[in-house]
């Protein structure tokens, strides 16, 4: 069993997609291990997407990330981290696998409904802006 991480952007957040896009999880076979939610910070985002620094988009992507809330879900599965990647599906929704929850709920590039981490260090890393010091029952 092993242990990640999504977040649920802000635009889906604010278009009620909150439900669904949770229920996709636990139809995937992922445990929720934990929800929190809240407003990421400039920096946070910054952190969040640090690969994309100095990036033509960057000062649009973290503008979108801290406009309202979102929501971080850490889930369990067996190969927790490349099995929701798969369940995700591709950045761009139009390109995503049908059945995927980007092309699902997923609008554009930008507005791609989740985020889901791609290593154990981003996991621990990316869960701590919105669980903070909380005891996470982080497994793997
Ligand atoms: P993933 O979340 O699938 O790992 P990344 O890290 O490649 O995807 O992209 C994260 C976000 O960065 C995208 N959702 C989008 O907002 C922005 N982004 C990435 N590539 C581009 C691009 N070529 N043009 C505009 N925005 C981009």
């Amino acid at each position: 069993m092993e242990t990640t991480f999504l977040m649920i952007k802000p635009r889906a957040v604010a278009d009620g997609l909150v439900g669904e896009i949770i229920a996709a999880l636990e139809d995937g076979g992922f445990a929720i291990a934990g929800v929190a939610s809240r407003r990421l910070t400039v920096e946070e985002a910054s952190g969040l997407y640090e690969a994309h620094v100095g990036k033509p988009f960057f000062g649009a992507l973290v503008e979108f990330m801290t406009s309202g809330v979102s929501i971080g879900i850490l889930l369990n599965a067996p190969d927790a981290i490349a099995a929701l990647r798969r369940l995700v599906g591709a950045t761009k929704p139009s390109e995503a696998e049908p059945g995927t929850i980007r092309a699902r709920f997923g609008k554009d590039l930008q507005q791609n409904a989740v985020h889901a981490c791609d290593s154990a260090e981003r996991v621990e890393r990316e869960s701590g802006f919105y669980f903070g010091d909380c005891p996470r029952a982080v497994v793997g």
